[in-house]
């Protein structure tokens, strides 16, 4: 399989100029492609991995990723898919966040490989000393304004006449394009990736190489993640889903790959994850077989999370997932213990009661909610079906005090399979 066939079974192609020139290209001899990406914030999101990771799949097929942070094009704001004019970040902001982005970007691709070695760029290195009579001469006179305001990112900004486009975010594209003829020009490099909301840009580019160095440049995009149900990709209640643990925390990241709807689980492993299509194909049968194991789920979170954060991250997540099914509180930090608590309910109890003789287990299962009554109460605990932070408990006179607060602080209760509450000393 070529590159092009790995991406195309994986459903990571939605368009490509000249597909079987590019084909042919890319089996003839080492390619020089790239992707940028602009610093909007601090961290990239989950929404950045298909392409991030689509330059690693090049990569591996040995060809030479080229990564751009965006601190010219950043300073901007793409109007891409955007409905709204974007706010300018100021100089501060951007700084901060291109320091943020560079380090992610750098983790997903080998800077080492001898032949291949990864290159990372920031496109303000040759736009910013470009004086504004020098892009206007040099690059203004290739574009015809009759074909921007054709490109789908300014027609749909010039029909919502109410919010309409500056002239800022309209000779966006220019840049874009101004970035791959340079590209071009000093790395050979003929191929620009993207999500296909970059298409406008990405033809933009192709455009002006083809004007100013008359020579052929291909442009490929990968689909816009979308979710079956209709939610956006990558978002949750709490908003986007971070690759930075300071924003998103690795069991929340976890979280969110082991909870994505059974109709995109496979669709995911295929975007998301480097398993070989045999093995994909073995997860998809189990998924259809024995769907409630939740196999497929658990790969793909447990790939993602040891992508981004590690393998070791990646167990402790698991290990932290399965408290609520019956796994061992051991070695948990109390950040994490707070998580998962805030996924059962939890009762505030004066910490008095856990002063002097302690509170009577029965007593705290019942006010817990955990129980009818204390008698039921004491009869699941005699039964056997009483766990206090995840030990097991059976004497029904049982009391708890203060040492047995985790963190000084909680209790996690279970009683039976599958029902738990968090008791909280206030
Ligand atoms: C800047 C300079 C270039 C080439 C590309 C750029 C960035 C591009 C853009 N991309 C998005 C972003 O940065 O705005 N104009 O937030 C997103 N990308 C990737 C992918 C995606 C796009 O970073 O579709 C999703 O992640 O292309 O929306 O010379």
């Amino acid at each position: 399989m070529d590159i092009i066939e790995e991406l195309e079974w994986r459903g990571l192609v939605s368009d490509c100029t000249d597909r079987d020139g590019l084909a042919k290209r890319l089996a003839n001899r080492e390619v020089t492609l790239y992707c940028g990406f602009d610093p909007t914030a601090d961290s990239l999101h989950i929404g950045s991995l298909v392409p991030l990771l689509a330059l690693r799949r090049f990569q591996q097929f040995g060809h030479k990723p080229i990564v751009i942070a965006g601190g010219a094009t950043g300073s901007i704001g793409d109007p891409s898919g955007k409905s709204d004019e974007r706010q300018l970040l100021t100089r501060k902001q951007l700084k901060a966040n291109i320091e943020g982005v560079k380090k992610q970007l750098a983790a997903f691709l080998d800077f080492g490989a001898e032949a291949n070695a990864a290159l990372l760029v920031d496109n303000a290195d040759w736009t910013a000393p470009l004086s504004f009579l020098d892009v206007l001469r040099d690059y203004g006179k290739h574009f015809k304004v009759n074909a921007m305001v054709a490109k789908e990112s300014v027609r749909a900004r010039m029909e919502d006449r109410d919010v309409g486009i500056s002239y800022t975010e309209f000779s966006y594209m220019i840049l874009q394009a101004l970035d791959f003829d340079h590209l071009f020009r000093e790395h050979k490099c003929e191929l620009q990736i993207g999500g296909s909301d970059q298409w406008g840009n990405i033809t933009a580019g192709i455009d002006l190489i083809h004007r100013r160095q008359n020579r052929q440049a291909f442009g490929l995009t990968l689909p816009l993640v979308t979710n079956a149900d209709g939610t956006k990709f990558g978002k949750t209640e709490a908003g986007a889903v971070w690759l930075d643990a300071g924003r998103t925390s690795i069991y929340q990241f976890y979280q969110y790959w082991v909870r994505i709807d059974d109709r995109d689980v496979v669709r995911y492993l295929k975007y998301f994850t480097f398993l070989q299509r045999d093995e994909v194909e073995r997860l998809a049968e189990q998924h259809e077989e024995q769907p409630h194991a939740r196999i497929a789920h658990k790969t793909l979170a447990k790939e993602m999370t040891a992508l981004v954060h590690g393998v070791e991250a990646a167990n402790e997540a698991i290990r932290a997932s399965e408290i609520l099914f019956g796994g061992d509180l051991d070695g948990i930090t109390e950040a994490t213990f707070r998580e998962i608590a805030g996924e059962v309910p939890t009762h505030e109890i004066g910490r008095d009661r856990f002063g002097g003789e302690g509170i009577w287990l029965p007593e705290l299962l019942h006010e817990a909610g955990l129980a009818s009554s204390r008698g039921q109460a004491r009869k699941d605990v005699k039964g056997g079906g009483v766990y206090v932070n995840s030990h097991r408990v059976d004497d029904e006179q049982h009391k708890l005090q203060s040492d047995d607060l985790l963190f000084g602080k909680y209790l996690l209760l279970r009683r039976g399979k599958r029902n738990y509450a968090v008791v909280s000393a206030g």
